[in-house]
Order: structure tokens, then sequence, then C-alpha cells
């Protein structure tokens, strides 16, 4: 992996370290986006390099024990789920991004399909397991009980009550076909919630509308304690659901 630090990177660094160390409170793939989409407009001139900046990409740090959970989720399944599965999405995303930087430094782009899908699955698998973590709490310390006011009033009015959110939530997530997840995404542009389907960690994704809560249904998030019982699972995930940080989530997505 060849890249190189030009003076302008240097510099961007300086000052986007200055902004992280002030408080700027973003998820690290948001962040690494933002970072990666300020930074396309630098360039390298050498042709033996890598063509534009590379974003590395890190597992989040699980914010909880792995047994935080239990007993809903054991702790077997979160310390694969995070330290394998996650982690291997963020290797395969950092390789995705350098051999696509190759790719333009050697106009090789016959791989382009491969490593343009490898880049969606990853991102997506990277993107929704950071979230993941963050919905969820240990039950009586964070998780489970009922959302806040302004939630549950914005949860009444797209879906007709709390109680109709949870049940077109719990059957989208037992339905998902194969791997894939059941999210709640908030749509700026009529400013309502919907619940959608992910198959894989991408397909089905919808376009400018932000996920502010999932549910992990591959079989690694609930197979060990729940074998083929995916209902017993999504039943007992709603006990650890982390409402305060969806709200928050929603918060953001709104731009409040
Ligand atoms: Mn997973």
């Amino acid at each position: 992996m060849e890249v190189k630090m030009t003076q302008e990177r240097r510099d961007f660094l300086k000052i986007a370290g200055g902004a992280i160390a002030a408080g700027a409170a973003l998820a690290s793939p948001l962040l690494s986006a933002q970072t990666a989409a300020n930074n396309g407009t630098s360039s390298e001139s050498e042709s033996t390099s890598t063509q534009g900046e590379v974003t590395v990409h890190q597992l989040p740090t699980l914010p909880y024990d792995f047994n935080a959970l239990e007993p809903h989720i054991d702790a077997t399944t979160m310390e694969i789920h995070h330290g394998k599965h996650h982690q291997s999405y963020v290797t395969n995303l950092n390789q995705a991004e350098v051999e696509l930087a190759k790719a333009r430094s050697t106009g090789d782009f016959n791989l382009i399909q491969h490593w343009s899908r490898q880049l969606s699955f990853n991102y997506g698998g990277h993107y929704l397991h950071s979230m993941f973590w963050k919905v969820m709490a240990p039950t009586g310390n964070g998780g489970g009980g009922e959302p806040s006011d302004v939630l549950s009033i914005k949860l009444s009015v797209d879906f007709g009550s709390v109680d109709l959110f949870r049940k077109q939530f719990t059957a989208a997530a037992s339905r998902v076909e194969g791997s894939g997840w059941a999210l709640l995404h908030y749509r700026p542009s009529d400013q309502r919630l919907i619940i959608c389907q992910a198959e894989k960690q991408h397909d089905l994704a919808l376009w400018g509308a932000t996920p502010i809560l999932g549910i992990d249904v591959w079989e690694h998030a609930y197979y060990i304690k729940y074998q083929n019982k995916r209902p017993d699972y999504i039943q007992a995930w709603w006990n650890v659901v982390n409402w305060s940080a969806v709200s928050e989530n929603l918060q953001k997505a709104m731009g409040a």
C-alpha cells in the first residue's frame, strides 16, 4: 500500500484533528466519509503512487462489555460479532479503498465491478454495525423501556402508535429473506420515519434516508443462543434498545 502524505493532506489533518479534539461528535463512519469527501480534490502527481487520498477505517470500541446485554444477547455472540464479523467488514472496506486507489494509479479498471461492490457491501456492514452497537445498552441501564416523549410522539404520528411501530418493525425484521436488517429511517424529503428491510448490508438501501435504529438479523447475530428462532431473538432485543441513542440519531438526522 503506497499512500503518499502530501503537504495539503498534512495541513488538512491538522485542521481536522483540531475539530475532532474540539469535540465534533461524529460517528466514525460519518467522520471517515467526511474526511474522504473533504479530500476529494487533492491529488498526487507521481504515477507510481495511489491516486487520491485513502481513508483508513477503524473498528469502533464496543461501548459496554461483551456480557453486558445478557441474557438477551450472549457474550460469545457479541465477542465474535464485534471482533470477527465487524472487523472483517472494516478490513475488507480498507482493502477496497486501497484497491480502487491503485486502479486509479495504474489505469487498470478491469476489477472495478468487484471493488465497487466490495466497497458498498463492507461500508454498509461497517456503517450499520457501528450504529447497531450504539443503539443497544444493558437492560435497565439505558436499554429497554420506552422511547422518550418526543420520540414517542413522532413514532405515533408516523405509524399510528408506538405499538404499531413495534409491530411493523418486528414483522419486517422477522421476514428479511436470508441475511439482513430491519431499519428505521428518517426521510428528510417529508420529515417522516419509515421502516425498511436491507438484504445483506446494502441491498434495498434507501437513497437520502438516514437509519436511526436497526436490528441485525444475520444468523451470526443470534444463532448461538436462539438457533433458528429469529422471532425469539427479536422479542428479546427490544429489552436492550437504547432509546436515548435513537433519539440522538433522530436529532442528528434532522439536523437539530
Ligand atoms: Mn452482523
